[in-house]
């Protein structure tokens, strides 16, 4: 059995390494990204090692929930329900993925434009 290395999203839920955590219970973390995009850039992660959503097991459908929960509540607490926000989650390659740790990204503050850059190889 393979044993991958530990990510940095698995560093900063074990207090390994710092982030400006914004809330935490016994399933899920949620902190402000290093390199944000928006005025509100927050990722919400499962605590437990989940890669990427094409690695979630039909027995996580309530923790998956719970992100999404999750990111409500802090849309609200940001001031940014209101006016809206994007959420996104990228897998692997092609959707962008850096983090080989399931999270959501949380975004607003600002209008955010299209949803995908248009590229002349279209879709
Ligand atoms: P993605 O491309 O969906 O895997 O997004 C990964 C995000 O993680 C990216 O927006 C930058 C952020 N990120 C990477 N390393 C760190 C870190 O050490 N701390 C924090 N707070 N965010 C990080």
């Amino acid at each position: 059995m393979t044993t991958l290395p530990a990510t940095v999203f698995e560093k900063i839920i074990a207090g390994q390494l710092p982030a400006d955590i914004v809330y935490k219970d016994d399933r899920v973390t949620a902190f402000r990204d290093i390199h944000p995009r928006a005025p509100t850039h927050i990722l919400i992660v499962p605590n437990k090692v989940i890669a990427t959503t094409d690695d979630i097991a039909d027995g996580d459908e309530a923790l998956i929930g719970h992100l999404v929960t999750v990111a409500r509540d802090l849309a609200r607490q940001e001031g940014i329900a209101k006016n809206g926000y994007r959420l996104i989650i990228n897998c692997r390659e092609h959707g962008g993925q850096e983090v080989y740790h399931l999270h959501i990204h949380l975004l607003g503050g600002r209008p955010l434009g299209p949803m995908v850059t248009d590229s002349p190889a279209g879709a």
